[in-house]
Formats: structure tokens, sequence, C-alpha cells
């Protein structure tokens, strides 16, 4: 998070993360498409020839408070190709929140746990305390043969502490549900660390609303998400 009172503006990181080829670049694509442009800056994306991504995937999305600040959240994806581990690492740096986006089929275990030891590693690596950056985990490809049963999901779930999301990312399934979890993970290590509801006037519920005011949640789970929020909030 940097957090400039002179610029008054509240920038937020989160990175998409996980094997290759689970589709972290397809979650961006599908936000973008679905966003406002408005809402948001330019998708940059560096692929090679067979567009694996090369360096990262960049989204910007953004909104004014109403107290005058400038948020920008900042997505970026990690190319997952095994030899790009440096480049892993540095896109990692300074992240405030992590959507680890797995593939839900069985032939894909042994990879998803071998990044997600990978994840763990370059967090040390780069100095960040792993139990303090929220993790949400999108099992994605459900549409595929041989992946895992929901109730499977439903035990990795009760496993750990982060939370579980199915998606089918080239259909939109799953995508901006993730989106909402990392980001309100996100906010809420950020009030933790600046007071972002005492100090910018900046509630749970009106950041989530914010970011997603421009981006289009017909037909997804986020809308419903959204109005649970507001009316929760005193
Ligand atoms: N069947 C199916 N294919 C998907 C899904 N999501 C993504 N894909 C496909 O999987 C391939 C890889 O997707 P990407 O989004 O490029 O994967 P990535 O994680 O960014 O890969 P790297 O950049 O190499 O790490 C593409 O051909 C996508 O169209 C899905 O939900 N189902
Ligand atoms: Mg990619």
């Amino acid at each position: 998070m940097q957090l400039n009172h002179a610029q008054r503006e509240l920038t937020v990181k989160v990175v998409y993360y996980g094997p290759g080829l689970s589709g972290k670049t397809t979650n961006l694509q599908l936000i973008h498409a679905r966003t406002q442009t408005e809402g948001r800056g330019k998708l940059l994306t560096v692929e090679t020839h067979d567009d694996r991504t090369l360096f990262f995937d960049l989204l910007p999305v953004f909104f004014q408070t109403k107290g005058g600040y400038t948020v920008k959240v900042k997505l970026f994806t990690v190319p997952g190709q095994v030899i790009h581990n440096a480049t892993r690492r540095v896109v990692l740096q300074n992240a405030d929140a992590v959507a680890f986006i797995a593939d839900s089929r069985r032939s894909a275990n042994q990879d998803n746990n071998a990044y997600w030891a990978n994840l763990h590693e370059n967090m040390r690596e780069n100095g960040l305390d792993a139990a303090q950056v929220p993790i949400v985990i999108q099992f994605n490809k459900r549409d595929l043969p041989d992946t895992k049963t929901e109730e499977e999901l439903q035990e990795t779930r009760t496993r750990g502490r982060e939370p579980v999301i199915g998606a089918v990312a080239i259909r939109g399934e799953g995508v901006l549900e993730t989106l909402f979890a990392v980001i309100q993970l996100a906010y809420r290590k950020m009030d933790e660390q600046a007071g972002l509801a005492r100090n910018l006037g900046l509630s749970e519920a009106g950041f989530l609303a914010q970011v997603f005011d421009r981006i289009d949640t017909s037909g997804t789970q986020v809308a419903g998400w959204l109005e649970q929020l507001q009316k929760e909030e005193p």
C-alpha cells in the first residue's frame, strides 16, 4: 500500500499468482472487459509469441473518494512459467493481497502445490510475512474433465483460512467473486495498517462499492454481496 497524503492518493497492489496456464491473464482480461473505460486504465500485457505472460500483466482500476482521495487498485499477474521465478518475485514485492489461481484438475495438483510453496518462498524472500498477506484461492477451469469436486473444494476451505472460489474464467464465472474477495481482504489489511475508515472516511462497504461501481456485476454474486455489506455496516 502506498498512501500519499500530500497527493491524496492511495495505491493498492493485488497480485494474481499461480502455475503456468492456470488462467491468471484470463482473469484480468475478463475484469477489463467488464469495466467501463472511465474506471480503468489500459490492460498492459507483455507476452511471448504463444500468449504466455513474459513479465506481468497490469490492469489499474481507480476511483475518487468523497474526501478527495484518488484510489488506484493495481492488478498484476505473474508469469507462471518455471523459468520466470525471478520475475515472479519482483512482481510480488509489496503486494497487499494475493489471488492464487489454481487449476482445478486433479492432474494439476502437484503444480498447484509447487506454486503454493513457491509463493510462500518468494514472500519470504521479499520480506513479506506470509501470515500477514491475505490470500484468496481460485480453483479455475471447472469446465474441464477430471476437476476436483465441490466437496473437495469444501475440504480445502475447512483445512485452511483462505477463501476458496470455484471458477471458469474464460466464461467469467467466479472472476468478479475472486476480485471482490481479494479486495475485501486487502482493504481489511490496509485498514489495520493505516486506519482507512478512521483517517480517510473510507469504510469497507464504501471501498468495495466504489471499486465495483463501474464494473458490470450482472449475473455474478457480487451485486448481492455488496448489498449485504451496505446493510451490515453501522
Ligand atoms: N477450459 C478453460 N480454459 C481456460 C480457463 N481459463 C483460462 N483458460 C485457458 O487457459 C489458457 C491459459 O490461460 P492464461 O490466462 O493465459 O494463463 P496464465 O495463468 O496467465 O499463464 P502464464 O501467463 O503462462 O502464467 C488459455 O488458453 C485460456 O483461454 C477456463 O476456465 N477453462
Ligand atoms: Mg499470463
